[in-house]
Formats: C-alpha cells, structure tokens, sequence
C-alpha cells in the first residue's frame, strides 16, 4: 500500500517528530518474517524513518500486534525503539493510561484466540524462525490467502468483548485505555473508564483513514483524522 505507507512517513517526519515521546500499537507492518529481515527494503525503509525519529530526540515505543509479532531485538536496535509489553499502563495528568493492541480482547472470537496463544508461546516462534527466511515468506503468504478465504466467508471483523475489556481495565486499575486492531474508531466513555479506539491506516483505499492521538502535557488526549497533507491523490 504506497500511499499508505508514504502517509505513515509523513506522519513521521511532521508530526512524530514534533512529540516528545511516540507510542506505536501494533501492526505497523502488514506481517513481519523475522529480524532477518531487516536489510529488505521495505523493512530497511520503515526502521529507518523511526530510528531518524529516535535521532531527533523523541523516545520511541513499540508494541506488537497480531502480524508483526515476530518483532525482536534486532529490530528494537535498528529502530531505536523500546518494546513494551501488551498491555503496557502509565501514569500521566492523574490518569492512568493502559494501552494495547486489542486483540486479546476479542475473546468471541475463540478459533483466533487458540491461534494467538500458540504463536505467542517461545518454543513455537524459536521453531519458526528456525527455517529459511524464504520458506517463512511462503508459510506467511500461505496463511494469509487463507486468512482472507476466511475473511470473505465471515467478513466482519470481531469486535472486542466488553466483559474481557472491563476485566483487564480494572485488574490495571485504569482511567483511559487506548487500542486498535477491530478497525471501529470510537469513544466510549464508561462509568469506571473510557476506552479509545484507533482506525486502522489505509490511504489506497477510499474511505481515506488514519488517525493518531495526541496526549498534550495539560492532559487533554485529542484525536486527528487522517490530515489532508497526508493524502497523495
Ligand atoms: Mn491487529
């Protein structure tokens, strides 16, 4: 996705680097093969753009998502970003900000979440990383075309399970949560907590989308939409 892609180095270039710190959620790349992957361009050219972030002083973070969990240290290195954990809670403004990816709160979704505790578990990712990177490339391909097979037979992307959210949010005692990955932008302000939704990023395809939010140092946390000088028409 090339406009995508050159919006995501704009995003970088204008506004990540105006920031004193950026956190990134997840699913940066569409999938990631392994760390010895890094000297292909597309990966050479995304790890580049961030460590030039980094260089410009902005502390840099890095959560993974549900396709570029397979993110390592060689990685974090090149890119100078720190990993987090998922989630990952901070304190800011007397607010306590949690911040995931989503996946692991789509617990309807029971087929996805026996998948994701077995490619999380070391002894499968050491197994697959122990193959070529080719033939890792072509394992990737593979599923994929049936991710999508599957897609197009259930279309709908799961949504989170509220009871699994409200779980986590209060075992973490938060005020605000922040993820992505269910593709459905939105506020929810709760009771006991509001949870932010990010969209995911897509400037090839009309509706043009991609938002980021700001958390600006007297608390406010604002949301931007996808800003024209993104767009290459
Ligand atoms: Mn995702």
């Amino acid at each position: 996705m090339p406009k995508t892609t050159a919006a995501f180095l704009l995003f970088l270039k204008d506004h990540a680097a105006r920031t004193e710190q950026l956190f990134l959620l997840g699913d940066i790349f569409e999938y990631w093969a392994g760390d010895d992957d890094l000297d292909s361009a597309y990966p050479r050219q995304i790890v580049d753009a961030l460590s030039a972030v980094s260089e410009l002083g902005v502390k840099t973070f890095w959560m993974a998502g549900n396709r570029d969990f397979l993110v390592g240290n060689d990685f974090a290195c090149a890119a100078r970003a720190t990993r987090l954990d998922d989630p990952h809670t901070f304190d800011f403004a007397n607010q306590r900000y949690m911040l995931s990816h989503g996946d692991q709160f789509c617990t309807d979704d029971q087929a996805y979440q026996i998948f994701r505790a077995q490619v999380r578990q070391a002894a499968w990712q050491a197994r697959f990383l122990a193959q070529p990177l080719n033939e890792r490339k072509n394992m990737i391909a593979d599923m994929r075309q049936k991710s999508r097979l599957h897609q197009q037979q259930s279309p709908m992307i799961m949504d989170v399970n509220r009871d699994a959210v409200s779980e986590s949010v209060g075992a973490h005692r938060a005020d605000i949560l922040i993820h992505g990955h269910t593709h459905r932008p939105a506020r929810h302000a709760g009771a006991l907590f509001s949870r932010y939704v990010l969209s995911d990023w897509d400037f090839d395809h009309k509706p043009v989308r991609g938002d980021w939010l700001a958390l600006m140092t007297d608390g406010e946390l604002k949301r931007h939409h996808a800003p024209d000088e993104l767009v290459i028409e």
